[in-house]
C-alpha cells in the first residue's frame, strides 16, 4: 500500500482537491505513455519509481532535509548554476513548467499570447499543486525571454524570487556582467542558506554535477546505435527526472541503465526496429510532464534518437573545468560553462546550428522536428536559420509549434504521420 502524504501536502499548503486531480490525470497519462511501451530496459524501473514519488517521497526528502536546515532552490532554467546551491549544501528542483492544468488562473494576469510553459508555471502557482514550488525556500529566475523575466516580475509578489540577470550576447562586457551576476547569485545563496561557500564545497558541487552530466552524454551516445537501444520518450523523462532527483543517486542510476544498454547495443536489440525513422528532436525545452509530441512520434513508428533542447544535451553538453585553485577560478569556471548554452536568447547563436548538425550526424538521424512551443519568438525566430542549415545538410525537418493542450493532437498526428512516411520513403530508395 502507498504512503498517505495529505499531512505533508497540507503542510506545504496546497490545494488538496486540485492536487488530488492533477495526480489522477497524471498517473493515467503516465500509464498511456510511458508504461505501455513494449520491450523497456529493466532499468527504467528506477525511473518509474522515481515517478511514483515525484509528489510524495521525494518531497518527504526535501523536507526531513530542511529540517536539518539545508534550503530547497527551486528554478526554471539552465542558467541557474546547480553547483552554488549544492556548495551551499542546498538542494536545488526545476519547477513544473510543463503542464496546461486548465485552471486558466493565470490568465487573469498573463496576455494570451504568453507560452504554454510560462502559463503553465504561473498556474502552477496560482493553483498551488507543486510541492516543489511550495518547497522551495527560494524560487531563482533568470532574464532569459521577455515573457519570462516580466512573469518573475509578478511571481516576485507571489513567493520569495531572486532574478539573475543573463546577458544575450557573448560579448566582453555581457561576459564581465555575467560573471558578476554569478557572484551576486553567491552572495544571495549565502545569505538564504548561512553557508559560506567554500573552495572544498565548491568543488564538491561542480564534481556531482560534471558527473551526472558526464552519465547522461553516456546515455546520449548509446542512442546512436542502430536499432535504437532506448525509446525517445524514456531518454526525456530521465533527462526530466534529473531536475528533481538527488543527484548523486540519479546518476548511479543512469550508469546502472547505460550498463544494460551496453549489453542491448551488443547484441542488437533495440526498442524499435532499424526501419524506424530516426527523429531528432530540437528547439525548446519539454519540461515535465510534457509528453505529447514524442508519445506521437513514437507511436506513429518513429523513434527519437536525441534531443537539442535544454532537457537533453543542450542541459548537459559542457561540464565546468575542474582543479579551480580558489573559489574565484572555480567561479569563474562556472560563468565560463554557463555563457556556452546556446539558447536562442542570445544574438548571435551561431554555435546552436553547429551542434544541431552535429547531434543530426552522431545520432544518424534521418530527420529533424523543430519544436516550438507556441508563442515563442527566440525559438521560432531561429526555425528560419535551422530549416536552412537542415536543407543545406540534406536533412527534412519538420516544424511544429504547439501548446500543452491536447486539442491540437490530431492535426499533429496527421503531419507526424505524413513526416514519418516521407523519411521511409527516402530511407528505401
Ligand atoms: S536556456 S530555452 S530553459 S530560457 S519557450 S519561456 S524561451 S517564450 S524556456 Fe528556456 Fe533557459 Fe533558454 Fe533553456 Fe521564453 Fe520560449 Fe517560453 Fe522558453
Amino acid at each position: 500500500m502507498s504512503a498517505d502524504y495529505t499531512a505533508m501536502w497540507q503542510e506545504l499548503g496546497l490545494d488538496l482537491e486540485a492536487h488530488d486531480g492533477l495526480l489522477t490525470v497524471l498517473g493515467a497519462a503516465y500509464r498511456d505513455i510511458y508504461l505501455s511501451q513494449q520491450n523497456r530496459p529493466e532499468a527504467m524501473a528506477y525511473f518509474d519509481f522515481c515517478v511514483s514519488g515525484i509528489h510524495g517521497l521525494r518531497i518527504k526528502e526535501l523536507m526531513e532535509a530542511q529540517a536539518e536546515g539545508r534550503k530547497v532552490v527551486g528554478s526554471f532554467c539552465l542558467y541557474v548554476p546547480e553547483e552554488i546551491i549544492l556548495a551551499a549544501k542546498g538542494i536545488s528542483v526545476g519547477l513544473c513548467a510543463g503542464a496546461d492544468l486548465g485552471t486558466g488562473q493565470s490568465g487573469r494576469l498573463l496576455p494570451n499570447n504568453t507560452c504554454a510553459l510560462i502559463r503553465s508555471f504561473v498556474d502552477f502557482k496560482l493553483a498551488k499543486v507543486c510541492p516543489y514550488f511550495e518547497a522551495s525556500d527560494l524560487v531563482i529566475g533568470e532574464t532569459t525571454c521577455d515573457g519570462k523575466k516580466k512573469a518573475y516580475e509578478i511571481l516576485g509578489e507571489l513567493h520569495n524570487t531572486f532574478v539573475l540577470e543573463v546577458p544575450h550576447t557573448k560579448s566582453a562586457s555581457a561576459r564581465a556582467l555575467w560573471r558578476s551576476e554569478i557572484g551576486r547569485l553567491v552572495g544571495r545563496v549565502k545569505e538564504l542558506s548561512g553557508v559560506t561557500i567554500t573552495a572544498e564545497g565548491l568543488a564538491e558541487g561542480i564534481r556531482i554535477v560534471n558527473a551526472k552530466r558526464a552519465a547522461l552524454q553516456r546515455l546520449a551516445r548509446l542512442r546512436a546505435a542502430e536499432p535504437a537501444p532506448i525509446s525517445g520518450r524514456d531518454a526525456l523523462l530521465i533527462n526530466q527526472i534529473q531536475f528533481y532527483d538527488d543527484p548523486v543517486r540519479f546518476t548511479e542510476s543512469v550508469h546502472a541503465l547505460c550498463d544494460e544498454l551496453d549489453g542491448r547495443v551488443a547484441e542488437g536489440e533495440g526498442v524499435a526496429p532499424s526501419s524506424a525513422p530516426r527523429v531528432l528532436v530540437s528547439g525548446c525545452p519539454m519540461a515535465a510532464p510534457n509528453w505529447k509530441v514524442p508519445f506521437l512520434v513514437e507511436r506513429n513508428g518513429g523513434v527519437i534518437v536525441g534531443e537539442e533542447s535544454c532537457v537533453g544535451e543542450r542541459g548537459t553538453r559542457n561540464e565546468v573545468a575542474e582543479g579551480g585553485s580558489s573559489c574565484e577560478k572555480m567561479l569563474d569556471a562556472i560563468a565560463e560553462r554557463y555563457l556556452q548554452i546556446d539558447c536562442a536568447v542570445f544574438t548571435p547563436n551561431e554555435e546552436r546550428i553547429g551542434h544541431i548538425i552535429e547531434m543530426a550526424r552522431d545520432l544518424n538521424a534521418d530527420g529533424v522536428l523543430q519544436y516550438v512551443i507556441q508563442f515563442c519568438t527566440p525559438y521560432s525566430m531561429e526555425t528560419h536559420r535551422v530549416e536552412e542549415a537542415m536543407r543545406q545538410e540534406g536533412l527534412p525537418l519538420l516544424k511544429l509549434e504547439t501548446d500543452y493542450s491536447m486539442e491540437d493532437a490530431g492535426a499533429l498526428e496527421t503531419r507526424i504521420q505524413a513526416f514519418l512516411e516521407m523519411l521511409t520513403a527516402r530511407s528505401e530508395r
